[in-house]
């Protein structure tokens, strides 16, 4: 055998088509945020183990599942996401074969998918650091009382260009909603935060944004007082590069879902090289 053969041998075959229909059904889970679904924080836990790459040095990212430590799992950034990880357990559990670097990945595109967003191909391969030693510093993920420049400086560190970043940020904020307890923030983006679609751009351009009048951090809410926005997604309506952008996929459902697929894709393998 060569090398490639025989680590193909000595590893023990994985069924991921069984991972990924374990980790769909537990993403009803009763009582929680109220709509009894899992998906969106999943979402959130594969984007924040990858968006502390640093494309400079190639250090951070999904391989490694370095949040498992509690240097990185203290980031005030990451407020919450051991909820995700603890729904992951009983999936590691049951396919101890699978890295939780990989879980972790393959549970956001189970998410995305089950929600009716588009399927993403998962390649699997990340492995788990030893030790907190592999986590990136801190800090690294971007700030939501922030602007484009700053949104620019964080994605452009990851390698990512202007179309991928106005996906990302309208795929991930047409799901879920902010947790005072956990950033400071309050609600959802959308009426629909289970179902992955392109309403975040709708509600960005067609809803009234006024200043919240609360204690908490400076955010903006509709008419309804329902729905939300941060700082830092009013900078997609703002900045003439990232509104022509988002314009498009506000009209263009199926480019924005292709957009998507690929940039989430590649934001979750980026520093991941498979061998
Ligand atoms: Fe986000 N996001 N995100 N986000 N995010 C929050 C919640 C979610 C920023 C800030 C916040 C992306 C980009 C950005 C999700 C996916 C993505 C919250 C509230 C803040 C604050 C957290 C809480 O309180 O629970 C900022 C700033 C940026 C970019 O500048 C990208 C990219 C993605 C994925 C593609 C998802 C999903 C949530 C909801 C989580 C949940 O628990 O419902």
């Amino acid at each position: 055998y060569n090398k490639e053969q025989f680590t193909q041998l000595a590893k023990p075959k994985l069924d991921y088509q069984a991972v990924k229909s374990d980790i769909a059904d537990i993403l009803e889970q009763q009582g929680w945020d109220g709509y009894n679904h899992i998906g969106p924080v999943l979402v959130r836990l594969g984007w924040h183990a990858s968006g502390t790459y640093n494309k400079a040095d190639k250090t951070g990212g999904s391989d490694g599942a370095t949040m498992r430590f509690n240097k990185e799992q203290n980031d005030p950034a990451n407020a919450g996401l051991h909820h995700a990880q603890k729904f992951l357990e009983p999936i590691k559990a049951k396919h101890p074969g699978i890295s939780y670097a990989d879980l972790w990945v393959l549970a956001s595109y189970v998410a995305i998918e089950e929600m009716g967003g588009p399927k993403i191909d998962f390649t699997p391969g990340r492995k788990d650091a030893p030790s907190e030693a592999s986590c990136p510093p801190n800090g690294r993920l971007p700030d939501a009382s922030k602007g484009s420049s700053h949104i620019r400086d964080v994605f452009y560190r990851m390698g990512l260009n202007d179309r991928e970043i106005v996906a990302l940020i309208g795929g991930g904020h047409g799901i879920g909603k902010c947790h005072s307890d956990r950033s400071g923030y309050e609600g959802p983006w959308t009426n629909a935060p289970t179902t992955f679609t392109n309403l975040y751009f709708k509600e960005l351009f067609d809803k009234t944004w006024t200043q919240k009048k609360w204690n908490g951090p400076l955010q903006y809410e509709d008419n309804t007082k329902k729905l939300m926005m941060l700082p830092a997604d009013l900078e997609i309506r703002n900045d003439p590069e990232f509104k022509r952008i988002a314009l498009e996929y506000k009209e263009n459902k199926e480019a924005f879902f292709k957009d998507f697929a690929s940039a989430f894709k590649k934001l979750t393998e980026l520093g991941f090289k498979q061998f």
